[in-house]
């Protein structure tokens, strides 16, 4: 197998939001085709596309009717046909993100399944008999609930993980198996050169379906189907089915509550299951005592630790990491960990130099080139995500007021990172000439395209940047990686090596001045060439003795 995706840089469109050419307010197919340009003069090399497949939109196309056609509102199987050949004509790869761990309740599979018990695809979906008059387990929906379903005609529950629209498929089904397949080899041979799949490591759930006792936190069920027993059986077959057909293909699993040892035998060659993985550690570190819908600020010892234990761990193991920050369910990198005000554009660049200079494949959510921020809605009206409308109502049945409500659903609403691309500052950022389906930041007037490419000082040439980097740097990819200073509380600080070379990354975390010493770096300076190849500052201090670092400065030095 090719393994180009090592070297690769990936950048996450989310269609509904990126580029709306009918005026409808949503954006669509010819919307991408219109900024591919762009695209490539930014340098990524893979564009990954969300769902773009009909769908009734309840989970905004992560609830799949038809995994063959594409949602009228994007455009027809003709525009992604042209979309994907203007690519290719541009060196871009497209990769799809596919949902098969469940689909939307009306797909017709699901429609056949609830109308009789013994409907010929009654099994593809998970059915349960009440027990003590009311739900099979005690499992909840990590949108909120039960994570089950009662379906009145036939007297028995359904399992959805998600919403009460995405029913789980039932994957010790050998046919459910067979047909997703049969449907990755039909998109596949139409020319794309990969897929993300989606919360691939549930689709095995414990056959027991006991009722979590609590004992393991956070005790709702996701320990008996995260990293399930049939879990890795099921990726080799796949790999086996679809993959390995395809000599080029690069697939990356979105991997829910994982662990690294899953994560290696994931992503080691030998395995032959996936390519890469994404994990989601590094995103809970505001989760207070790991709830999500819950204020606080971010534990910074906590995402070095992290951060680093995944960078060694994956390397040691000979696994494979998705690097990012930030993806459509996730608040706005800058606004969370970096500065939305006076080092708005010094914060972005620093989490942007100390992600992509570390091993893995880094990936760059439409927006965060920019430094887009979060909107701060200030009603709920203005919100479309359906975990974030359920919470509402959730949070206000535990009793919190709706200004504190309205505050945990400000930080933490997946909506956060999907308001319109801005494209300029014209209405709506250039993103419509319609109504947005949702409303743009407020902010589009100073943080849009058009400003950053004519500013050489913008996060956008920064990012360029870093992608210039990789390509001319192969150590990015191939050297090994240790943390400086594991316990200091505001820099963080690592080295990459190989035989000869080694980067020094220095990242000034906080809103402050930090000072910083490596007698290991200063010690190779006394016997190295020292340059500076990277810096969000105009000038950089020199990396031996101790450092003083201006608020999140952040610098790469190259010592050979
Ligand atoms: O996300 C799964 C996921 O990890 C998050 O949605 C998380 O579970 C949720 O925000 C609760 O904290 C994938 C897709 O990326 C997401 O957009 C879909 O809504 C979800 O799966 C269901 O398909």
């Amino acid at each position: 197998m090719n393994e180009w995706w090592r070297k690769a840089v990936v950048y996450q469109i989310y269609p509904k939001s990126f580029n709306d050419t009918t005026g409808n307010g949503v954006g669509d197919l010819r919307g991408i085709i219109a900024r591919l340009d762009y695209l490539q003069n930014l340098g990524v090399d893979v564009i990954w596309l969300t769902p773009i497949y009909s769908s009734p939109q309840r989970d905004h196309g992560y609830d799949i009717r038809d995994y063959f056609s594409i949602h009228e509102e994007y455009g027809s199987m003709d525009d992604f046909d042209e979309l994907l050949q203007e690519a290719h004509a541009r060196g871009l790869k497209v990769i799809m993100d596919i949902v098969v761990n469940h689909t939307s309740t009306e797909h017709p599979w699901f429609q056949q399944a609830r109308t009789s018990r013994d409907n010929p695809y009654r099994d593809f979906y998970i059915w349960k008999d009440p027990v003590d008059g009311g739900e099979p387990t005690n499992w909840k929906s990590k949108f909120g609930g039960s994570a089950w379903a009662w379906d009145e005609e036939t007297g028995q529950y359904y399992l959805h993980l998600f919403d009460v629209t995405q029913a789980d498929l039932n994957w010790e089904n050998e046919r459910v198996r067979h047909e997703v397949y049969k449907m990755m080899r039909w998109w596949l041979d139409k020319g794309i050169d990969g897929f993300r799949l989606d919360v691939i490591n549930l689709i095995s759930k414990d056959q027991r379906f006991p009722d979590d006792d609590g004992s393991v936190p956070p005790g709702d069920g996701r320990r008996f189907y995260t990293d399930g027993p049939r879990v890795h059986e099921f990726f080799r077959e796949m790999n086996e089915e679809v993959f390995s057909r395809y000599p080029d293909v690069m697939t990356v699993g979105e991997m829910s509550s994982t662990t690294i040892p899953h994560c290696i035998r994931y992503t080691h060659p030998d395995s032959r299951e996936l390519d890469m993985v994404f994990n989601f550690h590094h995103l809970k570190v505001d989760y207070p005592s790991g709830e999500k819908w819950a204020l606080a600020e971010p534990d910074f010892g906590a995402l070095k630790e992290i951060l680093s234990s995944w960078q060694q761990g994956m390397r040691e193991g000979g696994g494979w990491n998705a690097l990012f920050w930030c993806n459509h369910d996730q608040p706005r990198v800058v606004s969370r960990f970096g500065d939305d005000g006076r080092y708005h554009r010094e914060s972005a660049k620093m989490l942007a130099t100390l992600l992509h200079l570390m091993q893995g494949t880094p990936y760059l959510y439409q927006g965060e080139e920019l430094g887009m921020t979060d909107p701060h809605f200030s009603s709920i009206e203005q919100y479309r995500d359906v975990e974030t409308l359920n919470m509402y109502q959730i949070l206000q049945e535990q009793g919190l007021s709706e200004d504190e409500v309205m505050a945990i659903i400000g930080a933490k609403s997946r909506d956060n990172s999907r308001t319109p691309m801005q494209w300029d500052g014209t209405n709506h950022a250039g993103f419509t000439t319609g109504t947005p389906w949702i409303g743009v930041a407020p902010n589009y007037q100073e943080i849009n395209v058009e400003q950053a490419l004519a500013d050489p000082d913008s996060i956008l040439y920064h990012y360029k940047k870093l992608i210039q980097l990789r390509k001319r740097y192969n150590i990015i990819t191939v050297g090994d990686f240790f943390m400086e200073h594991p316990y200091d509380p505001n820099v963080f600080a690592y080295t990459r090596n190989t035989e000869g070379e080694t980067l020094f990354v220095v990242n000034n975390m906080r809103g402050h001045e930090a000072s910083f010493h490596s007698p290991y770096v200063s010690g190779l300076c006394r016997k190295r060439q020292v340059e500076t190849l990277l810096c969000n500052y105009p000038s950089a201090p020199r990396p031996e003795g101790r450092m003083e670092l201006r608020p999140f400065e952040s610098i790469v030095y190259r010592l050979s």
